[in-house]
């Protein structure tokens, strides 16, 4: 193999393990501006080993405020709170929340499903968040996707999605 080759094939090697798995279940959104309030969406393309969805748990990052889920028809919604948090006055505020859980739902595997939170990213960029997300499906089966990366690229089989709060426009 001669040097040009073996350039291309250790490029290719690198960009398959870099790349994020798109076809889990997943973010709409890798990054996030700072200080500001936004719509995101938990993205669900298949089952689990083909088996329906019938319920999905989202952990939502500590460093998050203002999260309102939205009612999915045919989903029962529940929220959380965060322990210790007390309730904000003042206008939208809302108590902190940990996890947010759609139930008792069906999703098929041959479809697709969104699954909407708006939430308040902190003030200030930088940071990792991870959004652990626990996939309930028929037949007791249920795929946690909550790995965190121990080095970056490190390729994992239930990855935690990953959102990086960026600078603010
Ligand atoms: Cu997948």
């Amino acid at each position: 193999m001669n040097l040009r080759t073996k350039r291309l094939a250790l490029a290719l090697g690198a960009s398959l393990l870099a790349a994020p798995a798109f076809a889990h279940v997943t973010l709409d959104q890798a990054e996030l501006p700072a200080d500001s309030f936004l719509r995101i969406a938990i993205r669900v393309p298949h089952g689990c080993d083909g088996a329906a969805t019938t319920g999905i748990r989202v952990q939502i990052p500590p460093e998050l405020r203002g999260v309102k889920p939205m009612p999915l028809a045919g989903w029962t919604l529940t929220t959380v709170a965060a322990a210790g948090a007390a309730a904000p006055a003042g206008h939208d505020a809302t108590a902190p929340v940990k996890e947010v859980s759609w139930q008792g739902g069906n999703l098929p595997d041959a479809y697709y499903q969104e699954f909407i939170l708006r939430i308040q990213t902190p003030k200030e960029p930088g940071a990792t968040l991870y959004f652990g997300i626990v996939q309930d499906c028929e037949g007791g089966k249920v795929t946690r996707w909550i790995e965190r990366p121990s080095q970056p690229g490190e390729r994992l089989r239930a990855p935690a999605y990953p959102v990086r709060i960026v600078p603010k426009p």
